[in-house]
């Protein structure tokens, strides 16, 4: 490990992290990776290190399940390969393609260890990456523990520190995304780094729970095709089944993020992505789905089979509403717990929508005819008062605009807009300047004008429902 390349404060960190006494009497652990045409060099780099990395007594054993992969060298070379390892090694085989979910309950379920540790099939644990994922669900069996996940070169296969300083969040089409770490979680761990992170959710692939509360807190969907969705389902389940979610920050694996996958989607990536999440959606997010169906038009019409199982199981184990889980566990998240609009933006005069256009983050937001089919036109005036699509904000910095589209920083300033039902202005309150229609000199874009009661500066806040 070269200590010396990193940032001090990263430094400071790790030496703290060295000198924490873990108890003797770990529970023990099966680690479970699941691969589909993983590449040799990766997937033995993965079972190398946690066999070199890992004191023996805690591992009770390694669990490779092959979801049928196609290349020869997975099959008996592999096979013979493994034998002679110091751990006991054991493959499974899926008869037919089933995708990461399936796999890794099959794994699971042949599993012997207190705990299950699932990882990718190209990740590189570091020295001590164990002890303290199993000492902390030693100390608390609901808690779903993740490692810091280090980056590793799809280029290079060099290994690169990751941040303790980002947690797992998601936006409205329900990606995973890295945030920062928000300030009331620092404050929370008094500014000790070395403390568990408490995250609404995880990236997915690398995490460690205690075999019975996995069972318990109902294992996976198993109703989820190939890969996608999986993460946010068990990240929310947990978090509004009474477990919590923390990245422990001393622990370290590498993974390599890769540009393309091995691998096909039968079936179309794109359809297969949308059912999982469509699952994830109508199972645990209340009316909340509202904001993913809104922004990603079409996704309504993709069958997403039956959820009653999983409906049951939210009120076995009597699960808390979503609203509970943005108000207490994600404040900060970019689905706003409280909004008095979700839909287009109508201007009066013109009958034009306010469109991001496909646009990116610092860019002017456009205006175009309305379709009413939610996607680039929608946008959420919420209880904060900010005008928002996703994660990107109405931002104004200057008199006369221009209207931006700025990460929100939930800070109001530039971003903060009042609304006025009555008169039907959205007036900026820096500003003190309202919306307007474009200018003869730029039809696509609205602008920012001193407030005149025109009928130009009309708009109306329509709530839009898709789908359901
Ligand atoms: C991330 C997660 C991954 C999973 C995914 C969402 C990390 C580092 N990785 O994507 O674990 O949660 O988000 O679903 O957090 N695989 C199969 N069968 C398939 C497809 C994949 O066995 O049909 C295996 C694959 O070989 C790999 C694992 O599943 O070992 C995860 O797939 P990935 O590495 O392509 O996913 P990744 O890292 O992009
Ligand atoms: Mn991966």
């Amino acid at each position: 490990m070269i200590l010396w390349v990193l940032p001090a404060e990263n430094i400071k960190q790790r030496l703290r992290c060295k000198t924490k006494v873990y108890p003797d009497e770990l529970p023990n652990t099966s680690v479970v990776i699941v691969f589909h045409n993983e590449a040799w060099s990766t997937l033995l780099r993965t079972v190398y290190s946690v066999i070199n990395r890992s004191p023996h007594y805690l591992l009770s054993e390694v669990i490779l399940v092959d979801d049928a992969s196609e290349r020869d060298f997975l099959k008996l070379t592999l096979e013979n390969y493994v034998k002679n390892l110091e751990v006991p090694v054991k493959i499974i085989r899926m008869e037919e393609r089933s995708g990461l979910i399936r796999a890794r309950l099959r794994g699971a379920a042949a599993s012997k260890g207190q705990v299950i540790t699932f990882l990718d099939a190209h990740c590189e644990c570091t020295l001590g990456w164990l002890e303290p994922l199993l000492a902390r669900i030693k100390e608390d069996r609901k808690t779903v523990v993740c490692p810091i996940i280090d980056v590793i070169s799809d280029d290079t296969f060099e290994y690169m520190a990751g941040s303790d300083m980002t947690y797992g969040g998601f936006n409205w089409k329900l990606n995973f995304r890295w945030y920062p770490v928000p300030q009331r979680e620092m404050d929370r761990r008094k500014g000790d780094r070395t403390l568990p992170v408490r995250t609404p959710t995880m990236a997915g692939g690398l995490f460690s729970i205690d075999r019975n509360y996995f069972e318990e807190i109902g294992t996976y969907d198993a109703g989820m095709d190939i890969w996608g969705g999986e993460n946010l389902e068990m990240s929310f389940r947990i978090w509004q089944c009474g477990g919590s979610l923390e990245i422990v920050t001393c622990s370290h694996v590498g993974h390599v993020f890769r540009k393309a996958t091995p691998y096909t989607f039968p079936g179309g990536t794109g359809h297969v992505i949308n059912k999982n999440n469509r699952r994830l959606a109508e199972v645990w997010m209340d009316e909340f789905k509202d904001f993913f169906y809104i922004i990603s038009p079409g996704v309504v019409k993709v069958d997403y089979g039956d959820v009653s199982v999983r409906k049951t199981l939210r009120e076995n184990l009597k699960c808390k509403p979503f609203s509970w889980y943005l108000e207490n566990i994600y404040p900060d998240s970019q689905i706003p717990r409280r909004y008095y609009s979700l839909g287009e933006i109508r201007n009066v005069e013109t009958n034009q929508c306010l469109d991001n256009m496909g646009r990116k983050e610092n860019e002017k937001v456009g205006i175009f005819n309305c379709h009413g089919m939610g996607g680039n036109q929608v946008f959420s005036y919420t209880a904060d008062k900010e005008i928002r699509t996703d994660d990107l904000c109405l931002d104004v910095s200057r008199l006369n605009g221009p209207v931006i589209m700025l990460k929100c920083h939930h800070m109001r300033g530039n971003q903060l807009w009042e609304y006025d039902a009555e008169r039907l202005t959205l007036r900026h309150v820096n500003s003190n300047q309202c919306l307007d229609e474009p200018s003869e000199e730029d039809k696509m874009v609205p602008t920012m004008q001193d407030c005149s009661g025109s009928r130009s500066q009309q708009w109306l806040l329509r709530n839009m429902t898709l789908g359901t």
